[in-house]
Formats: C-alpha cells, structure tokens, sequence
C-alpha cells in the first residue's frame, strides 16, 4: 500500500446532551477525521483527541498541527505491506498517541478494504456481536440520574458506568443500587480521589460494583497499586494505560484487575492489539472505552471489541445517544439484548456519508509529497 495522500478534516457536532464529568460540562464536539488514499482505496480514522487537554494532554489543535508536520512527512511517500508497519514510520515521533492512531487506523481500514475483509477480521475478532454499557455522566440531580439509568436499562445496556466525583459518589450509588440491587454497576472517577482518601474510597465496597475506573491521578500506576490492596473493588485503569508496557506494569504490581482500552489513548490497532494481549497473558479482563466518538470512531471501536479479550460491556453503545445525525449509514444501533452485530462488509462496515461530513467540516486541509 503505498501511502499517498492524507486529508485532515474538523467537524463539528452538537451533542444531543451535554456529557459533565469531573473535568466539566461539554455541550459539542469538535472532531478531527482523516482520510488516506493508498492505491486507489480511501481509509477512514477519528482522532479520539479532545476540544481541551482535559481528559489527556492532547488536544485537537497539537494534533491537528503534529500530524501536518511531523506525522504525514514521516508516513507520505513510503509503501507498507501492512497498517502495523506505519507505527514504526512514526515512532521517532514521541507521545501524540491519539495523532498516531488516527493514521495508523484510517491505514487499517484502506488495508480491510484492499483485502475485501471486514476490519474486525483483519484484527483478529472472533465474535460477531458486542456487548455494550454506557457510561452516564454527571447530571443536575440525582433523580434525572435516576430517569437516565431507568431508560438505559430499558434499552437493553448491560452495564451502567456512572461518572463520581467528590460530592456526586456514595450518595448516587447508594440511590442507584437501592433501586436496583442486581445490575451490573460500575463508576468512573477520571482520577478524582487522592491518596489520602482511602478511607472514603473504601466505602464503594458496599456497592458490589464492578469496577472504579481511574481514581487516582491520571499517570499513575504505583499508587493505585497501593490503593486496589485496600479495596475489595476491583480497580480498572483508563488514562494511566498508555502502552502494553504500561498494562504488564499494572498486572504486575496489582495496580488493577480490569483494563479500560482505548484505541486512541494507546497509538492505534497495533499497540491497542498488544494492551489486550499482554492483559490476556494475565487474566485481566478488557473493555472498549469510548471518548464521544462520530460514527467512524464507533465503528473502530465495534471492530477492536470483537477480540477475545473483550470480556465485560464497552462504552461503546448507538449513535443516537450522542448525535442527532450521524457521519454513517447504517448509524450504530444496539439490540434489546444490549448488543451491536458485527457488519461483514469490507473495512469499517459502515459507508461514511460524506455530503454530510461536507456540510459539518469547518476545516480541511490536503497532505502529499
Ligand atoms: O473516562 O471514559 C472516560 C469521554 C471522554 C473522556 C473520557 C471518558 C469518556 C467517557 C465516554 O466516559 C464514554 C462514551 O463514549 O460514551
Ligand atoms: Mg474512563
């Protein structure tokens, strides 16, 4: 495949409710898509980067500018038998993991579609349905958290995240598991908590929850190593997994008993290939984690979720909850059972429509030699 051009594009999208968690309130996105040409065949990614280097320290505008002159010079011109081998293209680069990822991704799918193969075959899935969750963000009151989980139950979600924060924690699990003693519950903390409040931590116990997702600090492995010894919670890691070496660090030490995988946030399908398995060497579970994804970064996710270690519900769920209209056809949809059917169709599996990218692109810009 030779890598011949690459198209950044930024789209924006209204969110059909705003997403609080304990960064803040955000009401719409701002998406960075790529395209790249190889011999004849165009491939899609989305830069999982954010509007504000909240969640991570990127952002959209480094890796708007990353991309433009670092990434595609290294990558442009040069011919790769297969997607992996871009990453070794752009390794000089340090960190922009989610910049990576968006080329490494959109390589994935030209290179499906070359091979008239569904991309979650090429990845190696071997399940042809997915089991999704959702995640549930802050709200104004604990009742409109309560109507919010009462409709994602109906819809058919496996699992119910809710994003806690000092002050929106053991009150809103104590509501939730009081109504509903035996879903499946878990919280997300997006590193919220500090070391000296174990004590309060500790008190989740009660909640018979699956996870607390990234208590402490977003960097940090050690502590939380620390931290799971005191709780009978079992401790997934999201921001502090940023490679397979980070994940080995983590099931070595104890650090946690589950892994969030984000396909951004780790530099693309090659080294989010290698998270997953360095986690299945160990026992530890997986899950696709979600960052507000369009319709092209939803279906990356689908595809990732079909590996074997994939073993508890994603935040991967439907279109609907997020856009009013999304960039793909079919849109994403989940079954009253709470799943997503794997499409068979070559690459992404889903047709991107581009008069509406067109209409939502607000900037745009060709790379070629
Ligand atoms: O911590 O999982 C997170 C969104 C943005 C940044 C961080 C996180 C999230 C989510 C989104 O929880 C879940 C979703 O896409 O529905
Ligand atoms: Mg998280």
């Amino acid at each position: 495949m030779k890598i011949e051009t690459l198209t950044l594009r930024e789209i924006q999208m209204p969110l059909v409710h705003f997403f609080e968690t304990s960064f803040g309130r955000l009401y719409h996105r701002r998406i960075l898509l790529l395209t790249v040409q190889c011999d004849g065949v165009s491939g899609w990614g989305e830069c999982v980067a954010g509007e504000d280097p909240f969640y991570s320290s990127e952002w959209i505008e480094p890796a708007w500018s990353t991309i433009k002159h670092y990434l595609a010079p290294a990558v442009l011109g040069h011919t790769v038998t297969a997607a992996h081998e871009s990453a070794g293209l752009m390794a000089r680069i340090r960190g922009h993991r989610m910049a990576k990822a968006v080329i490494e991704n959109a390589l994935w799918d030209a290179e499906a579609i070359q091979k008239k193969q569904p991309l979650w075959k090429l990845l190696g899935g071997t399940t042809r349905e997915i089991h999704c969750g959702v995640s549930i963000v802050i709200q104004d009151s604990v009742e409109q958290l309560l109507d919010k989980v009462e409709l994602e139950l109906a819809a058919g979600y496996r699992r119910i995240k809710v994003k806690v924060k000092p002050g929106w924690d053991l009150n809103v699990l104590e509501r939730i598991r009081t109504r509903w003693p035996k879903i499946v519950l878990s919280c997300d903390a997006n590193s919220a908590y500090r070391l000296d409040e174990v004590e309060h931590l500790k008190k989740f116990d009660a909640f018979n929850l699956l996870m607390i997702e990234q208590p402490l600090w977003n960097d940090d492995i050690y502590y939380h190593a620390r931290l799971q010894k005191e709780l009978s919670t079992a401790i997934c890691l999201d921001e502090s997994i940023r490679h397979a070496r980070d994940a080995a660090a983590a099931a070595e030490t104890g650090a946690c008993r589950i892994v969030n995988i984000k396909v951004g946030r780790v530099g693309g399908f090659s080294e989010a290939r290698k998270v997953h398995d360095v986690c299945q060497n160990n026992n530890v579970p997986v899950w696709c984690g979600g960052m507000l994804e369009s319709g092209v970064g939803r279906a990356q996710n689908i595809a990732l979720s079909t590996l074997q270690n994939f073993r508890l519900p994603g935040d991967v769920s439907a279109s609907k909850r997020y856009w009013k209209e999304d960039i793909i056809d079919p849109e994403v949809t989940v079954s009253p059972q709470g799943t997503i059917a794997v499409s068979d169709a070559p690459g992404r599996g889903y047709t991107i429509r581009e008069e509406l990218v067109n209409k939502l692109t607000v900037r745009k810009e060709t790379m070629a030699l």
